[in-house]
């Protein structure tokens, strides 16, 4: 499965496979989006089809959903698992609290809602995510498509008052094209360089009309399975 890893890929595989080590017998788990959430389907995929683990997955994204349909995962949606055992997903950043920066993949909202409806959330990340303060990866937020562009003059009005260095926010674009999300909003990026105070930013840009989700993960995380280009593995 591996191959000749470069020294990132190895790094995100080696948390994957020992994240997917705390996967047990009958869990209903939640799977990530992204690179390293990817590795860590096709390890589950691996475990499934040769040691016959028994789970059931609910992916974060359709990208998620079908790489876990192709390596035999057991998928369900959310609402036929009510509540799941274990999500492990992956992160732009992560900080000494284990707040997170997430949404790079422009899942966030799928993400954020799998990760809070489990007992346990695992983040696996190569170590280039971890920060001091959080903010240095652009914020994504998730607005509807009405009046997306109102929305951001009121985000950039409200980031004025807040603890953050920077202001401009950018439409995330796919090609020539708005970047839509699974449930068909748009995405804006928030490039603030350094945020003060997370979880008065994650509170504060939710209120704001039109506004669905931020890629503020506050109290949610539990553990961070951090992986090395030389191979190590740090589980925190
Ligand atoms: C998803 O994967 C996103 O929330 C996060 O932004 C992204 C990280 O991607 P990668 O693992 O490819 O760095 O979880």
């Amino acid at each position: 499965m591996t191959g000749e890893l470069s020294p990132i890929d190895k790094a995100k595989f080696v948390a994957a496979k020992r994240a997917a080590e705390f996967v047990e017998d009958g869990m209903r788990v939640g799977l990530g989006t992204g690179s390293t959430a990817a590795w860590l389907v096709r390890c589950l995929g691996e475990m499934v089809r040769e040691d016959g683990l028994k789970i059931r997955g609910v992916p974060t994204s359709s990208r998620t959903a079908e790489l876990a349909r192709d390596v035999g995962i057991d998928v369900i949606s959310l609402d036929e698992a009510r509540w799941l055992d274990l999500t492990i997903d992956g992160a732009d950043e992560f900080d000494a609290d284990l707040s997170l920066i997430k949404g790079g993949g422009g899942a966030l909202l799928q993400e954020k809602i799998v990760a809070t409806a489990s007992d346990q959330m695992i983040v696996i990340a190569d170590a280039a995510k971890e920060v001091g303060h959080l903010g240095s990866f652009p914020l994504p937020v998730e607005v509807i498509p009405f009046g997306w562009q109102t929305s951001q003059a009121l985000i950039e009005e409200t980031l004025v008052s807040m603890d953050v260095m920077g202001r401009k926010t950018t439409l995330r674009m796919n090609g020539d094209r708005a970047f839509v999300t699974d449930e068909g909003n748009f995405i804006l990026d928030l490039h603030l360089g350094r945020i003060g105070n997370a979880r008065q930013l994650a509170m504060v840009v939710n209120q704001i009309p039109g506004v669905v989700e931020n890629g503020l993960f506050i109290d949610i995380c539990d553990q961070v399975v951090i992986g090395y280009g030389d191979g190590r593995v740090e589980v925190r």
